[in-house]
C-alpha cells in the first residue's frame, strides 16, 4: 500500500535513507515550509531564503524524477503550521496511514515526532537513521563507551582508520595525524583570495526573497549580498572551485583573519552540506583526491578533512549523546545578558564590529571569527549560554542545533565544564592581532592592559581568570596563564579588575 515520505527542509538529498525503497507510482513525497520552523528563532534573511528557496529546488528535482510530491507552501492559505498536521491531511485524503521519516537534525523535533506517533496509535511513524552522517549513532556510542574523556583528536585518529581516509597502511599519511601546528600563519598583505563563486538569484529564489522581505522583515541580516548555492548542482560547482582555487592555501591560512574579508581560503560549504545537498563523505574523498594528484599539500587537505570527517561528526555525536541536559550546562555560571552590538554592530571594538557585520552582510563568519572573537568575547564577558546559543542558531546560514550547540556550549563558552574541550578558547587581545588586521583599525590600543583606551580584551582576559579561579585554575592546560596572574603586583591586578568593573558596568547599561 502507499506510504507517505516526509522530508525535512535540511535533507534535500536523493539518496536519503527516507527515500531509499519509494514506489514512484504510488507513494506521496511530502514537504512543508511551516511557520513553525521560520520563526522557532528569528533566522536570518539569507537563511530563510536559503532553506526555503532549496526546497523548492529540491521539490522540482524530485518532480523531474518522477516522484509524487505534495509540496505546502508557507503561503498556503489553508497551511495548518505543523509537520504532524500536515501529515494527517495527506493521511485522510490518501488514505495511507504509514509515514517514513530520516530522523531530524534537531532533538526538538524528534521529540514532536515521538510524541506524535504516541498519541496516534493508528498511524505508523518509521524513523531511519540519517546515514549522511559517516558515524552512525551505534558506532558513536560504541567509540564513546568507557571512555573517560571524549576528545575530537581520538574521535578523528578513529575515524581516519575506520573510513581509511589519508592513511598509508595503518599509520596516517605523513607520519602525523594532525598538522594543527601548520595551519596558524597570518595572511600577509599580498596574498589575495579569489572571491568566492556565488549564483545570482533564479526566478524561484527571487520569489522566496520577495516572500521573506515581506513575511520576515524584522528578522536578522540582510539579503543584498545573497548568492549561496541553492541546488546540488550549484554547490557541487562551489566545492569544484574551492578544490581547485581555496584548498592549496586553506591549511596555511585557516586561522587568519581580514577586514572585510570572511571567505579567505574557507569552503563555505557548511550551509549546502547541511541542507543535504552536498555529501560529506563526496567533498572529503575529494579533498585526499586532490592531494594524491599533488594539488593540494598535506597540511591543507589533513586540515580540511580534519573538519568535517573530525568535527563535524564529533559534535553531531555528542549533541545525540547528551541532549537534553547539555542545553542546560552553565558550569560558569554565565548570566549576563546579550550586548545590543550583537544585533546592529554598533560598538567601537572593531574586532567585533567587523565580525558582526560580515554576519549580518552574509550570514557568514568563518570559524575563528566565531571562536576567537565573538565566542571569546561571549566566554569573557560571561554572557549567559542560552542567549549566545540563541544568537548562533540564528544568524548563521549553515546553523541547527545539532552543530551550533555544542560549539558553543562546549567549544566557546565550558558551559559543560569541559565535557568537550580540555580548556576554555580564552585570548587577550594579542591573539587578535597577531591573526588579523583589525587592531589597526580599532580605536582602542592592543598594547595597553588597563585604562580607558586599552584594549578591552586584555583585562577582560585576566578578570576572567581571576572570577573563574576556583572553577580554572586546576586545569592543566591553564597552568602558565594562572601561574603569570600570580606573579602579577596586587596593583596591576587590581588595575585589570577595575577596568573590567567598568567596562562591564557599560556594557550592560548598553
Ligand atoms: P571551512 O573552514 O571550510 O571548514 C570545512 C567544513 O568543516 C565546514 O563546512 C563544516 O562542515 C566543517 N566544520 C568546521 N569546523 C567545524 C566545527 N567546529 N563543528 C562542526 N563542523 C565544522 N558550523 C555549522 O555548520 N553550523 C553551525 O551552526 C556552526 N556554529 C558554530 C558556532 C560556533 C560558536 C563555532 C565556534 C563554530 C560553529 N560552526 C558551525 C563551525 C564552523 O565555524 C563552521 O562550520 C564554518 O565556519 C563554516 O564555514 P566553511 O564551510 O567555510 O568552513
Ligand atoms: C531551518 C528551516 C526553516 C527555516 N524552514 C523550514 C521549513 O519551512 N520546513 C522544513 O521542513 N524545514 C525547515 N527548516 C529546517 C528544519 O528546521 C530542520 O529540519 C530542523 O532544524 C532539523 O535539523
Ligand atoms: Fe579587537 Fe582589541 Fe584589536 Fe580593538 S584592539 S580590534 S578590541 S583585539
Amino acid at each position: 500500500s502507499p506510504c507517505l515520505r516526509l522530508i525535512l527542509g535540511d535533507q534535500l538529498s536523493l539518496n536519503l535513507s527516507s527515500l531509499r525503497d519509494a514506489n514512484l507510482a504510488q507513494d506521496i513525497i511530502l514537504m512543508c515550509e511551516l511557520q513553525a520552523e521560520t520563526t522557532y528563532v528569528r533566522h536570518h534573511k539569507q537563511k530563510l531564503v536559503l532553506v526555503l528557496s532549496a526546497m523548492r529546488h529540491f521539490a522540482s528535482t524530485l518532480k523531474e524524477c518522477g516522484f509524487k510530491v505534495y509540496y505546502r507552501r508557507l503561503d498556503d492559505p489553508d497551511n495548518s503550521g505543523s509537520f504532524t498536521q500536515e501529515i494527517e491531511q495527506v493521511f485522510r485524503r490518501s488514505g495511507c496511514t504509514h509515514c517514513i521519516l530520516t530522523e531530524p537534525g534537531e532533538y526538538r523535533l524528534q521529540q514532536q515526532f515521538a510524541h506524535w506517533q504516541d498519541t496516534h496509535s493508528e498511524y505508523t511513524l518509521e524513523v531511519r537513521e540519517d546515514d549522511r552522517f559517516l558515524c552512525s549513532h551505534a558506532d558513536f556510542r560504541q567509540w564513546a563507551k568507557g571512555r573517560k574523556q571524549m576528545r575530537m583528536e581520538y574521535f578523528y585518529r578513529w575515524m581516519r582508520r575506520k573510513h581509511d581516509l589519508l592513511m598509508q597502511g595503518d599509520k596516517p599519511e605523513g607520519g602525523r595525524w594532525n598538522l594543527d601546528a601548520q595551519n596558524r600563519n597570518p595572511l600577509p598583505a599580498e596574498r589575495q583570495p579569489t572571491a568566492p563563486l556565488t549564483f545570482a538569484p533564479d526566478r524561484i529564489t527571487r520569489d522566496v526573497i520577495t516572500l521573506v522581505e515581506a513575511r520576515f522583515a524584522d528578522h536578522f541580516g540582510t539579503l543584498e549580498h545573497f548568492g549561496w548555492a541553492v541546488t546540488a548542482e550549484q554547490a557541487e560547482q562551489v566545492l569544484d572551485t574551492f578544490i581547485r582555487e581555496r584548498l592549496p592555501l586553506f591549511g596555511d591560512y585557516q586561522d587568519a583573519m581580514r577586514q572585510g574579508d570572511p571567505w579567505l581560503y574557507h569552503s563555505h560549504l557548511s550551509a549546502s552540506i547541511n541542507l543535504g545537498l552536498l555529501d560529506p563523505g563526496l567533498v572529503i574523498r575529494r579533498a585526499e583526491q586532490a592531494y594524491r594528484d599533488g594539488k593540494a599539500p598535506l597540511n591543507a587537505v589533513e586540515g580540511f578533512i580534519r573538519q568535517i570527517l573530525g568535527w563535524r561528526e564529533y559534535v553531531r555525536g555528542l549533541y545525540w549523546l547528551w541532549m537534553p541536559e547539555y542545553r542546560d550546562t552553565n558550569a560558569l555560571q554565565a548570566e549576563r545578558p546579550l550586548p545590543g552590538f550583537f544585533w546592529d554592530a554598533e560598538t567601537s571594538m572593531n574586532c567585533l564590529h567587523q565580525c558582526v557585520s560580515d554576519t549580518l552582510q552574509h550570514g557568514y563568519a568563518h570559524h575563528i571569527q566565531r571562536l576567537m572573537v565573538l565566542g571569546n568575547f561571549a566566554l569573557l564577558a560571561g554572557l549567559s549560554p542560552a542567549a549566545v546559543n540563541e544568537w548562533y542558531l540564528l544568524v548563521y546560514v549553515d546553523a541547527y542545533e545539532w552543530v551550533e550547540m555544542p560549539n558553543v556550549q562546549g567549544m566557546i563558552l565550558f558551559a559543560d565544564g569541559g565535557r568537550l574541550a580540555s580548556k576554555p578558547y580564552a585570548a587577550s587581545g594579542a591573539y587578535i592581532n597577531r591573526m588579523s588586521d583589525y587592531c589597526e583599525h580599532c580605536s582602542y590600543d592592543v598594547g595597553r592592559k588597563t585604562g580607558p583606551r586599552a584594549c578591552p580584551f586584555n583585562y577582560l582576559y585576566w578578570d576572567f581568570l581571576d572570577r573563574q579561579h576556583k572553577r580554572l585554575s586546576d586545569n592543566p592546560r591553564l597552568g602558565l596563564a594562572y601561574q603569570n596572574l600570580a606573579r602579577m603586583k596586587p596593583a596591576q591586578r587590581q588595575a585589570i579588575r577595575e577596568s573590567a568593573r567598568i567596562f562591564l558596568q557599560q556594557l550592560d547599561c548598553g
